[in-house]
């Protein structure tokens, strides 16, 4: 399992940018630690953070390329924001040129972006790793971590009303799948 991390790690490294690649290793040693502690599959959790953003340095002409030949639909919204492509092209990657078959790191890597409703647990893990990661720096970092360690759907809840706000204010479109993940969240009892 080690020897395939080192591979990917190769990979990793010609496709992203010195800080890409950073992020990626840190995303995985959180990953990896918020599934032991929540008891979630370290190792697959590892391997999610490692390429949750295999495609985030690629080329509008590649990340078409990809969608293409996989034959991904992209709706309205998905279209006109780029920042949402490397979500759903990392996924298609991962399984249609890496070959790994395994569904529930396909739908980890599909949703890190926007989350959606009823994620899985693995699911999670990556979305929060992805926002607490060690070289993550933002105005709340400090409450994101202590929540996180605290419980895994309080700081789901508080990154999710954290990236509404952000977007909201920035004026940007906001994705259904996020907007589900906030109302299926804020409906819950958690303080
Ligand atoms: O790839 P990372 O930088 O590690 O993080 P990410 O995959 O969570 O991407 C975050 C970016 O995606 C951030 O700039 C905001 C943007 N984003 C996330 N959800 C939405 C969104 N942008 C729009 N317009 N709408 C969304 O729902
Ligand atoms: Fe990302
Ligand atoms: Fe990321």
């Amino acid at each position: 399992m080690h020897n395939e991390y080192e591979i990917y790690k190769k990979i990793l490294k010609e496709k992203l940018n010195e800080k890409r690649y950073y992020h990626s290793l840190c995303v995985a040693d959180e990953a990896y630690r918020l599934a032991v502690k929540y008891g979630a599959d370290s190792e697959k959790a590892y391997l999610c953070g490692l390429l949750h953003d295999i495609t985030k340095n690629a080329t509008y002409e590649e990340h078409h390329k990809i969608f293409e030949t996989f034959n991904v639909d992209l709706n309205e919204i998905e279209k006109s924001t780029e920042k949402l492509w490397h979500a759903i092209s990392g996924a298609y990657y991962i399984k249609n040129v890496l070959l790994i078959d395994d569904e529930e790191i396909f739908d980890a890597v599909r949703y890190h972006t926007t989350a959606k409703s009823n994620l899985s647990l693995l699911s999670k893990i990556l979305y929060l790793a992805d926002f607490c990661s060690l070289d993550r720096d933002y105005d709340d970092i400090d409450v994101m971590r202590t929540l996180v360690d605290d419980s895994l759907d309080k700081a789901y809840k508080y990154a999710l009303v954290y990236t509404v706000n952000e977007l909201a204010q920035k004026k940007c479109a906001i994705h259904l799948d996020t907007i589900s993940a906030y109302n299926e969240t804020m409906l819950k009892e958690i303080d």
